[in-house]
């Protein structure tokens, strides 16, 4: 079966333009799955208790046939191998970081997946993206569309469309 599933991607170090172009591409590559929507990228500031650089954000619909924990080991693989991401401080600075937002109706609570993101209603920097390629889909938890989220959200975050 083909699930919509809505990836973000998040960096902060390098140039981070070309980080997101190089990680859509190389989500593009993945067996069984189709990137069938982009939104525009974003410059965030950044959430969290680590003083680090603005991020540059973004969300794909990734339409795909590979399991939930499937389409996760493939999105760490892209963040070691492309981008060679190892993992030091906890929400800190990082070239690439690929999460799972939705993964269609889907509710998952696993050590090391929990979809829907469990911080994506409180995120600016991932539900205005969001919004712009999926703004009618329903939260699987909450049961309010991605646009109502946003328009009750309050948040001091900084996201500007580039
Ligand atoms: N990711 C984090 C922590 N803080 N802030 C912004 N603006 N964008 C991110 O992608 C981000 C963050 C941990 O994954
Ligand atoms: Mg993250
Ligand atoms: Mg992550």
């Amino acid at each position: 079966m083909e699930i919509d599933a809505y990836i973000s991607l998040g960096s902060n170090i390098g140039d981070r333009e070309l980080n997101l172009l190089r990680a859509v591409a190389e989500i593009g590559k993945l067996p069984e799955s189709r990137v069938t929507a982009l939104s525009s990228f974003y410059e965030t500031s950044p959430v969290g208790n680590v003083e680090q650089d603005s991020f540059y954000n973004a969300v794909i619909r990734l339409t795909t046939r590979l399991e939930p924990r499937k389409l996760l080991m493939s999105l760490l693989t892209i963040e070691s191998d492309t981008f060679k991401r190892t993992r030091t401080i906890h929400q800190g600075p990082r070239r690439m970081d690929l999460d799972i937002l939705i993964y269609g109706n889907f509710k998952i609570n696993e050590d090391d997946l929990i979809v829907p993101h469990p911080r994506l209603s409180e995120r600016r920097f991932a539900l205005q993206p969001l919004c712009e390629i999926a703004g009618d889909v329903v939260h699987p938890l909450i049961g309010k569309s991605m646009s109502e989220l946003l328009a009750n959200l309050k948040s001091d975050e900084t996201v500007v469309k580039l």
